[in-house]
């Protein structure tokens, strides 16, 4: 069923030989531009506009009523609301543990430098809510942001036909249980502008996270700047690299769970194993064939971005894993936390037999939303740190700076700014 791309032996560089998916953010962008300048201009009616068109979907106001939010949570299930208790306990351990505390350095008697780290004041976060709807999503962005102690949180996600032009009952049903109360039914690069330019609905807010399609990766893009934004999240990946010592019902079983979210979605089996490659084409059949989502899995697993790559050995399937930079790598090997310890480039990496990653895709505390398309080589998914700032507090008294003061005026006059030095010398005339 996947591609299959046989590097043993070959001692090239492997980028550019790995499965990737033709995911043109710069060309989307082009396409998006109007939509985005529409909602600059025109505020919520271009808002209203662009859900029309593209959501068919017709929405009197973007904010969703407090009400509905409140009637959402009392609808929830049981055991929905078990689950998404206990995923929203275990995240926050977790992110809790990110915390970092503010740190003053001494650098002379008198002289102190302090790192403040300090909350983001108003931030949106994006819950997608296309071929699936994800109050896990919801989970994933509040929890950190809240952990940061970010002052106002507001969510907005796609509102849905069946639900009144409301966002999915779930989602708004995770933000009742978070304590998230301002809620804007909007999706898209329609929701990404509104949320970074603001519209007479809504305040904007100073950063923009959450995963989302192209359309929504190329808006990011486009407001950087205007609004901090976090590291790219488009389509999911999972690299699974395994041995003969694998279990080919799990991997298969593993490579189909994230094909399920998206027909773009990358599966990709890194494997010293022919035997193992080949048996997991045998289930990847077996359970395609049954699976729910089955359309979208197969056109995952069978497009260009999906491939097994067999390797010589795990030295060149590390490599391999860390050129590509997978979202989620799984570690499926003898001795696996000590492969694991070796990779450098993945959003989230899953150890051995009993880590799939549809555990961290909820609840096991890690977080879920991870850097996608080869970002983990520089960037990480989000976090508590993804809220905060630092800011630099400096502080040295009239000793302190006499001490310094000859290389401030030195380095001034180096740099031709003697204007720098004198705000130094006239302080000691
Ligand atoms: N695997 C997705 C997250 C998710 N899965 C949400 C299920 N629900 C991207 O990491
Ligand atoms: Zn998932």
């Amino acid at each position: 069923m996947l591609n299959r791309i046989d590097l043993r032996g070959d001692t090239r560089d492997p980028r550019g030989l790995l499965p990737r998916a033709r995911f043109d953010v710069t060309a989307a962008i082009e396409q998006i531009r109007p939509v985005v300048e529409a909602v600059r201009e025109h505020g919520a009616a271009a808002v209203k506009e662009a859900t029309h068109r593209f959501d068919h979907v017709v929405i009197p106001s973007l904010r969703v009523p407090v009400e509905e939010i409140a009637k959402a949570a009392d609808a929830l299930e049981g055991p929905v609301r078990a689950a998404l208790e206990e995923a929203i306990a275990r995240v926050r351990v977790v992110h809790a543990a990110q915390l970092r505390p503010s740190h003053t350095t001494t650098l002379a008697p008198g002289g102190t430098v302090t790192e403040k780290w300090l909350p983001v004041g108003r931030v949106g976060l994006y819950v997608p809510g296309g071929l699936a709807m994800y109050p896990s999503s919801v989970v994933m962005n509040v929890v950190p942001a809240q952990v940061a102690g970010v002052g106002q949180i507001v969510v907005a996600s796609p509102p849905q036909a069946d639900n009144d032009g409301l966002p999915d009952r779930r989602v708004l049903a995770a933000c009742a249980l978070l304590g998230v109360t301002e809620v804007y039914a909007m999706g898209g690069a329609q929701a990404i502008a509104a949320l970074g330019y603001g519209t007479e609905e809504n305040r904007p807010v100073d950063m923009i996270t959450g995963p989302g399609n192209i359309w929504v990766t190329a808006a990011k893009r486009l407001l950087r700047g205007t609004v901090g934004i976090d590291s790219e999240a488009g389509p999911t990946e999972i690299a699974i690299l395994a041995d003969d010592t694998a279990d080919p019902a799990h991997v298969a079983a593993d490579l189909i769970s994230q094909a399920e979210h998206d027909p773009l979605a990358a599966s990709v089996l890194v494997t010293t194993s022919v035997a193992l490659a080949d048996a997991v084409d045998r289930e990847l059949e077996r359970r395609v064939a049954v699976t729910k989502h089955a359309p979208r899995v197969r056109e995952a697993l069978t497009g260009p971005q999906s491939g097994t790559v067999l390797v010589s050995d795990i030295e060149q399937g590390l490599a391999v894993v860390d050129d590509y930079a997978a979202e989620h790598l799984e570690i499926q090997t003898a001795d696996a936390p000590a492969v694991a310890d070796r990779v450098r480039n993945a959003g989230a990496i899953f150890v051995g037999a009993w880590s799939p990653v549809s555990l961290g895709d909820y609840c096991a505390g890690s977080n879920h939303v991870l850097p996608t398309g080869g970002c983990a080589r520089h960037s990480s998914g989000l976090s508590t740190h993804t809220f905060l700032k630092a800011v630099h507090v400096i502080q040295y008294d009239e000793a302190a700076l006499r001490e310094v003061a000859g290389h401030v005026v030195t380095l001034a006059e180096a740099e031709d700014l003697p204007a720098h030095g004198e705000a130094v010398t006239a302080r000691f005339r």
